[in-house]
């Protein structure tokens, strides 16, 4: 049973979200998805449109997703890898290397990004009244 985690936002739940989250489940036997709070979000100066109870629920809504967590600081991954017995970290290539200290206490795999789409891109979407490429 192999045990995955990755971290996130998910604000305005999108395809490379779901993207990235399929591919690290698919890596493993088991997903935990540690959302990350509305205060932590203060902190990494990310205002969410959704507040952390929608963006939990709905990444907890998701067949594959077997777990979700608050992430609350940066300091809690070690914690977190330890207590859900971890064997893999997952996370985007936008993050290439800034995770590498888990290597001592699980498998570290930066995944590539989905392309043309983000939180940012589609809240300037609405604001332009255009529709999402395909
Ligand atoms: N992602 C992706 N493709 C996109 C957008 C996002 O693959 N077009 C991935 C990111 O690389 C990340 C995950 O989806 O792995 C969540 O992205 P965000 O919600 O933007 O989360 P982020 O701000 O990167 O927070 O401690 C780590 C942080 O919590 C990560």
């Amino acid at each position: 049973m192999k045990r995955v985690i990755t971290y996130g936002t998910f604000d305005l739940f999108h395809i490379g979200h779901l993207n990235m989250l399929s591919r690290a489940r698919a890596l493993g036997d088991f997903l935990v998805v540690a959302v990350s709070t509305d205060e932590f979000n203060t902190g990494k100066h990310k205002q969410c449109v959704y507040p952390y109870s929608h963006r939990a629920q709905i990444v907890e809504a998701i067949r594959f997703v077997d777990l979700v967590i608050p992430e609350n600081n940066w300091e809690q991954k070690i914690e977190d890898v330890k207590k859900h017995s971890i064997d893999l970290f997952v996370i985007g290539q936008d993050w290439e290397g800034k995770f590498d200290f888990l290597k001592d206490y699980c498998e570290v795999v930066y995944l590539p990004r989905t392309r043309n789409i983000s939180t940012t891109s589609i809240k300037n979407t609405l604001k332009n009244g255009r529709s999402i490429s395909r």
